[in-house]
């Protein structure tokens, strides 16, 4: 069954969302295997950023990604990641309609309350950056 990682970033943990934004893929029939609730360690974001190590803005996101902790997780699920992604939204929250999780959320392109794998190739990525195989829970809804 194919899985992603999510994220829910500084500015949705500040806000108080993570219930909310959780219930939304539990409502959508998605399983939960793995979670944990972390500061991300500056090595782990120099990797999972990787694509934006040369941009101007790449200092800020990481000084704004741990300015708390994040909640972690894997969900597992038919066509997850596809559907993680549509249910995010677009990357600038202000762009973003309202009903997706970063439209809802989100402020602006940088505080943008989740982060969802974007492939198959970014997900086994973050799966191996992020967890540990024991934590990872196998189990059917
Ligand atoms: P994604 O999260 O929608 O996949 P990416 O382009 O992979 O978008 O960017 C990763 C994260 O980097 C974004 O979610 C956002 O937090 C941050 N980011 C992307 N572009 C900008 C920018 O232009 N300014 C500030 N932060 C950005
Ligand atoms: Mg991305």
């Amino acid at each position: 069954m194919e899985r992603t990682v999510v994220l829910i970033k500084p500015d949705a943990v500040k806000k108080g969302v993570i219930g909310k934004i959780i219930t939304r893929f539990e409502e959508e029939g998605f399983t939960l295997i793995a979670a944990k609730f972390l500061r991300l360690p500056d090595d782990l974001l120099d990797d999972w950023y990787a694509h934006h190590k040369d941009k101007s803005f790449f200092p800020e996101l990481k000084s704004f990604m741990t300015s708390t902790p994040v909640m972690a997780m894997i969900w597992e699920g038919k066509n997850v990641i596809e559907r993680f992604r549509v249910l995010c939204g677009p990357t600038d929250s202000r762009k973003a309609p309202k009903g997706t999780i970063r439209g809802d959320y989100g402020r602006d392109v940088q505080a943008n309350a989740i982060h969802a794998s974007e492939d198959e190739h970014a997900a086994n990525k973050e799966m191996d950056l992020m967890f540990l195989p024991h934590e990872i829970q196998e189990w059917k809804r």
